[in-house]
């Protein structure tokens, strides 16, 4: 023992532990593959851009290193509040991480918001450690791969480069293993059973969020936020959930309720089922919808969602 608080903690079990953080434009794939990556779905995905909002945590394990997955929001020209607070948690994300991970899209290759983000990359300096991940590899051939990775390092010096498909899982595994490596030698920094760090209420709230913008149009699903106003446990072993559903405007409510309340049934059912598959056990779901026209300016929405909400946002 020693009382140098200087000095680093005993590691004996050879043990590694750290961030990693996932950024890339919206619709990328980083979702997908925190999900792949954690062996289970903590993070909503969907094939519209923006679903992600906030940063969401996911441990994953290799061998004797503990993989700590941050899920951040797409990165793209903020113009409204929202935009504002999502793009700065993902910043946030990239800047405490150890590795931080670009994803690029394999189809869409080089777009002008990958150049954004590669200079925002370059500004942040040699400190931190960028491995790049071309992902959806299972939609284009080889030869246009090899054209884009190079074109990518040629425009910023990433440590590494990785073909993926987060979907199908290809060169998932070798990634994963290449940070199991990098990362510093550390005891783990959560409990080995834990592969998440948002609270349960949230994801629910994610999961029927998730239900919502699969099923809507247009604007609406940005339009929206889900929140989780009451979690009871019941005797049976069953979940009652309680949830808010809120919307700027009248006729959104007509919408998400349906024609005799279709599209709020459908969805409750979606999102209970995955709730009760999550959870492993019955839950009881009670959806309602708010009309609050100003959410999109209210700072208790943002902290809810786990995002910061700053004058400079407006
Ligand atoms: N074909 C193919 N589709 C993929 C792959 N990875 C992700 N997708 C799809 O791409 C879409 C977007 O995936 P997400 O994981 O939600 O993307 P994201 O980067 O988290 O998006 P935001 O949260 O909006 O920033 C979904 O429809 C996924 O199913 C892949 O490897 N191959
Ligand atoms: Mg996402």
């Amino acid at each position: 023992m020693t009382d140098d608080t200087n000095t680093p903690m005993p590691n004996p079990g050879g043990t590694r532990a750290g961030f990693v953080a996932l950024i890339g434009e919206p619709n990328a794939g980083k979702s997908t593959l925190l999900n792949r990556m954690v062996g289970a779905k903590v993070s909503i995905v969907t094939h519209k851009v923006q679903t992600t909002r906030a940063r969401i945590r996911g441990v994953a394990m290799a061998g004797a290193s503990q993989i700590v997955f941050v899920d951040t929001p797409g990165l793209f020209q903020p113009k409204r509040r929202l935009d504002r607070a999502m793009v700065a948690a993902a910043w946030g994300g990239a800047s405490d991480a150890d590795v931080v991970v670009l994803l690029v899209e394999a189809q869409r290759g080089m777009t002008e918001g990958v150049e954004r983000i590669l200079t925002r990359l370059g500004e942040m300096g040699a400190g931190t450690r960028v491995a790049l991940a071309i992902n959806k590899i299972d939609r284009v051939e080889a030869p246009v791969l090899l054209g884009l990775s190079a074109k990518l390092n040629a425009a910023y010096p990433f440590v590494e480069t990785f073909m993926i498909s987060a979907e199908k899982g290809h060169g998932v595994e070798a990634l994963r293993g290449w940070l199991a490596g990098v990362l510093p030698e550390s005891p783990w920094l959560y409990p080995e059973d834990q592969i998440a760090d948002l609270p349960m209420r949230m994801i629910a709230a994610e999961m029927t969020r998730e239900k919502l913008t699969l099923r809507l149009h247009q604007e609406l699903p940005y339009q929206l936020t889900v929140e989780t106003e009451n979690w009871e446990e019941r005797p049976d072993g069953s979940a009652r959930i309680d949830q808010l559903i809120y919307v700027i405007r009248d006729g959104h409510k007509g919408i998400i309720l349906g024609s005799k309340g279709e599209t709020i049934k459908s969805v409750s059912k979606a999102a209970r089922e995955e709730m009760e598959a999550f959870l492993g056990r019955k839950v009881h779901l009670f959806l309602q919808v708010k009309v609050r026209p100003n959410w999109l300016e209210d700072s208790e929405r943002y902290s809810e969602m786990g995002l910061e909400f700053r004058d400079g946002n407006q």
